[in-house]
């Protein structure tokens, strides 16, 4: 390892270790919820970071944080590379991390090493990208594509009945603002890293996956209304229990996505509340999420028809009410072809060795590629467990990713085209 690597490991272990102590849980995961006092802290963190490396830094209304380099000759182009820091609730500390500070050492390698260059470099963070807190997800990369309604973002609450709209502002963004956003420059392309959030890179024993394409998810939120009663007086043939029926909608959307046979197809119901949720009380009242993914549009929304047909039966058949609100859509999307053959090319010349990947997981690279070319790198995830503190990426694959990623971005960065 020459003295160069030697500095990026320190540093990337620094920027890992100081951000996993915010929003830290006691079972070693982290919870780092979008515009929570722990997101705001990370993001200080990170511009204080940026500012260190040489970076001149700025947000947008949606709380997007840009951190740009600027040489003195530039023409006016930029490169762009980013990811998140928000994060799920009790979850892994490389999830979002990984590729802020993949893209801050890939940044700094390359103003340490031509600061004349003449395209600018920009590390972008995007707000709110899991959505746990409000619903939805991607907010920052659709807000700056200009793909998000001002009454969603006020419309979508959290636990505590704050609304996005409101939560915004403690980070210094203005909703109302939104529909001016704008790139901010001629972008050339957007990089992002990110950890693999599956095991394919492990069991392949590959270091890094160069994606070619990202499923894309559907999240719906349904509310299912019976009528609270009481457990043991109410004879079982007049109950209107919502549980019950909320009990068979689950079962309906692991049956209807396993039926489909495709394995790029998957669904979830990830969250549930229910009430008044007393042992003696019927339940009244649920309110479920269902998360549906796949790599192709069509069988997406042929499973996602079939779930929503069954669930009506269900609660026609029991006497339920049911509401259905969608809060997240975002098509499944392929990748450059041209930056996923650099990556390729690069790859091999610097003898790091990869798979081309589908990644299962949604980005802010997905809304991205609608705007500008785009591709994304994977690091492999040792344990191939996401969402849940057991993720773990190891040094030496990091620190392949930021050679990988610094020698792309000098590429493109000094390319005649
Ligand atoms: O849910 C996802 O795929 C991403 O981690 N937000
Ligand atoms: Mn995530
Ligand atoms: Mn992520």
């Amino acid at each position: 390892m020459n003295a160069e690597q030697e500095h990026d490991q320190f540093f990337i272990n620094n920027c890992l270790s100081e951000l996993a102590k915010i929003g830290e849980t006691p079972e070693g995961g982290v919870t780092r919820l979008a515009f929570t006092v722990e997101d705001v802290l990370a993001r200080n963190k990170i511009m204080e970071w940026m500012e260190l490396v040489g970076l001149k830094v700025r947000l947008d209304a949606a709380g997007n944080i840009f951190g740009r380099y600027t040489p003195d000759n530039s023409d006016g182009e930029v490169v762009m590379i980013g990811s998140h820091i928000d994060t799920v609730i009790n979850g892994g500390l490389y999830d979002g991390a990984l590729g802020v500070v993949v893209g801050l050492c890939a940044i700094r390698r390359i103003i340490r090493s031509s600061p004349k260059m003449k395209r600018s470099i920009e590390l972008v963070i995007f707000s709110d990208e899991e959505g746990v807190r409000f619903g939805g997800g991607l907010f920052g990369s659709k807000a700056l594509i200009k793909d998000i309604a001002l009454e969603s973002i006020t419309n979508f609450t959290d636990e505590k009945g704050i609304s996005l709209f409101e939560a915004l502002k403690n980070v210094g963004g203005d909703a109302e603002q939104i529909p001016h956003l704008n790139l901010n420059g001629d972008v050339k392309c957007y990089l992002e890293a990110h950890i693999d959030q599956s095991n394919e890179l492990n069991d392949e024993e590959k270091p890094i996956g160069i994606v070619t394409a990202i499923a894309g998810p559907v999240s719906l939120s349904m509310k299912i209304l019976g009528r609270a009663g009481h457990a043991g007086a109410e004879p079982m043939d007049q109950r209107k229990d919502a549980l019950a029926g909320a009990a068979e909608i689950i079962l309906a959307v692991e049956e209807t996505v396993k039926a489909v046979k495709c394995n790029y197809l998957v669904g979830t119901v990830g969250n549930m509340k229910l009430y008044p949720g007393a042992s003696n009380v019927i339940p009244g009242e649920v309110e479920l999420t269902i998360d549906i993914r796949g790599i192709d549009a069509k069988i997406r929304e042929e499973a996602l028809k079939k779930i929503i047909e069954k669930a009506k039966q269900i609660c026609t058949a029991r006497g339920l009410i049911l509401d259905i609100f969608e809060k997240h859509r975002v098509d499944p999307i392929s990748l450059d072809e041209e930056l996923i053959s650099l990556l390729e090319d690069t790859s091999d010349e610097l003898g790091i060795p990869y798979k081309k990947i589908i990644s299962r997981a949604s980005h802010d690279a997905m809304n991205m590629a609608k705007v500008v070319p785009t591709c994304m790198l994977l690091v492999r995830n040792m344990t191939g467990s996401s969402h849940c503190p057991e993720e773990e990426a190891s040094i030496e694959d990091i620190l392949k990713t930021v050679d990988l990623t610094a020698a792309v971005l000098q590429k493109i960065i000094f390319s005649e085209k």
